[in-house]
């Protein structure tokens, strides 16, 4: 493990507040201690940003801001390729760091540094595609356009859970956009946060560039609130559960500030008379215990049709019943531990709940008799009306509901506040069309034939409803880093007003 931190340039204790490359500590403040959740022991530790460095961090950044927002976008892009090209050489270190930390499984740690490469490679792509539409006046001799600009200061708040790829998503955007980005990670995972900032700082340092990636830590909610609060932060990107998103949304909107909200998802993958279950059943698997039942994105409930109900539930139990659970380290291992041994007791407290409702727990929800956040994958079976099925429980729990029509099974799929993601398995093209037409899934990712989770970088990420209405990495959601401005420029020689309006002195 020492190694690894050697590796990755981290102490025993590391600054946790950086402008660029450039790291500062305040000793009044205090320690953020990284601990394992295999183990339940410290990594290492991380030191909080006092108010007077936040300030700091700001000045230094609006500074930075004023150079890079003046870089041509390909030049700004050439810096994020250096980026994506230091992260490939760090990939094993950095997703085993991320493993560590997190307790998600070798294979996903890595992943998700390939998708933070990924996210740096569209990013250079979209440097020289910040596209604006030309319109035609109404009036001769005059041109009109659209053009984007940078917005400012981005500032970017981000979970335990993707605690390296969803800060790529909206850090390799902004930079290219022209903005400079300031990152608050969660304080689960402060040392992936140091980990990130030297290796991306590092790839620029020579480059004689301004600072664009700066870094602040804190594990109280206090310096957290200032960062919401501070108009100076033109957008504010929030990834977390949807309580407190709400308040980020609210607090955002009092300054009128932009927000993009990441929020959470209560995800259901139809099973209908049709579906094939080879494909069917490791997506659910995937879905559901993947990260441990951790990801915004991860399956939460599994309608499947009354004649398969059997079929399908007996196949799950039969797989739940394979899942290696153990150190995440270990190549063999599918299900590591839970981040914290709250969202252990949080899991127990759903199954409670299942029971209090009627239903049953028809496997898992014990905990593993040994150090570490452990608990074995649960499956209940339920109504999709209960409060806890309603509910999203940050855990591998999964909960199995009948249906009778593909209508009722829509109509249930969107009966949740939540609206990240949506799959329906079926080898029928018509059932498959009307889940993705415009009164089927009321999500922002719709699926067939693939699981809720995993989705690629190049499409656009996020969701409707209380999952908050944001969108992060691919397609056009560079659009929501800059600002749009609508130019309309007279070549002429005289002075006509839009629609006709006469005005003569
Ligand atoms: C999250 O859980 O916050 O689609 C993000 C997925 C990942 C991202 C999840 N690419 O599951």
């Amino acid at each position: 493990m020492n190694d690894l931190l050697r590796q990755l340039g981290l102490g025993a204790i590391n600054p946790g507040t950086w402008c660029g490359n450039e790291a500062t500590e305040d000793k009044t403040a205090g320690l953020i201690d990284s601990i394992n959740p295999t183990t339940g022991e410290v990594i290492a530790s991380v030191r909080n940003t006092s108010k007077a460095e936040y300030e700091r961090v700001i000045a230094r950044a609006e500074a930075s801001f004023a150079a890079w927002s003046r870089i041509p976008a390909p030049v700004r892009g050439n810096a994020v390729r250096l980026i994506g090209n230091a992260l490939r050489e760090h990939r094993d270190a950095l997703g085993a760091l991320v493993t560590l930390e997190n307790g998600k499984i070798r294979s996903e740690g890595v992943g998700e540094v390939q998708e933070m490469i990924d996210i740096a490679d569209f990013a250079v792509g979209q440097s020289r595609m910040l596209y604006g539409n030309t319109m035609h006046s109404e009036r001769p001799q005059h041109r009109m356009y659209e053009q984007w600009h940078p917005l400012g200061l981005v500032g970017t708040i981000t979970a335990f859970n993707f605690p390296v790829a969803v800060w790529a998503w909206n850090a390799c955007i902004a930079a290219i956009c022209g903005n400079v980005n300031i990152w608050k990670p969660s304080p689960k995972t402060a040392l992936c946060g140091v980990a990130v900032q030297k290796i991306v700082n590092a790839a620029l340092a020579n480059e004689n560039l301004p600072d664009a990636f700066f870094l602040i830590n804190d594990d109280s909610n206090e310096l957290a609130e200032m960062f919401v609060d501070d108009p100076r932060i033109r957008l504010l990107s929030f990834t977390g559960s949807c309580a407190v998103g709400r308040q980020v949304g609210t607090r955002v909107a009092a300054r009128m500030g932009r927000v993009l909200l990441e929020l959470g998802g209560n995800n259901a993958i139809i099973v209908d008379e049709f579906a094939n279950l080879d494909l069917a059943i490791p997506a659910i698997v995937f879905g559901s215990v993947g990260t441990a039942g951790q990801r915004c994105t991860t399956t939460r409930r599994v309608l499947i049709h009354q004649s398969r109900f059997a079929e399908v539930r007996n196949a799950l139990v039969r797989a739940y019943g394979q899942i290696r659970i153990g150190d995440p380290l270990d190549s063999r291992t599918l299900m590591g531990p839970l981040i914290d041994p709250a969202s252990v007791s949080r899991v127990e407290a759903a199954c409670d709940a299942v029971r209090a409702s009627g239903g049953e727990i028809i496997c898992g929800g014990e905990r593993l008799d040994r150090p570490g956040n452990f608990i074995t994958p649960a499956i209940a079976v339920a109504k999709n009306d209960w409060d806890i099925v309603q509910s999203e429980t940050f855990g591998p729990i999964l909960y199995l509901i009948p249906f009778d029509t593909l209508d009722d099974a829509i109509a249930m799929q969107n009966a949740v506040v939540q609206g990240l993601s949506s799959a329906i398995f079926t080898d029928r093209l018509q059932n498959a069309e009307r889940f993705l037409s415009a009164t089927g899934s009321d999500c922002g990712i719709a699926n067939v034939n693939i699981g809720t989770s995993g989705a690629e970088i190049g499409g656009a990420f996020g969701g409707e409803k209380e999952t908050g209405g944001g969108r992060e990495a691919g397609s056009d959601a560079w659009k929501a880093y800059m600002r749009r401005q609508t130019t309309t420029i007279n070549w002429g020689t005289d002075l006509p007003l839009a629609q006709g309006v006469n005005f003569t002195l």
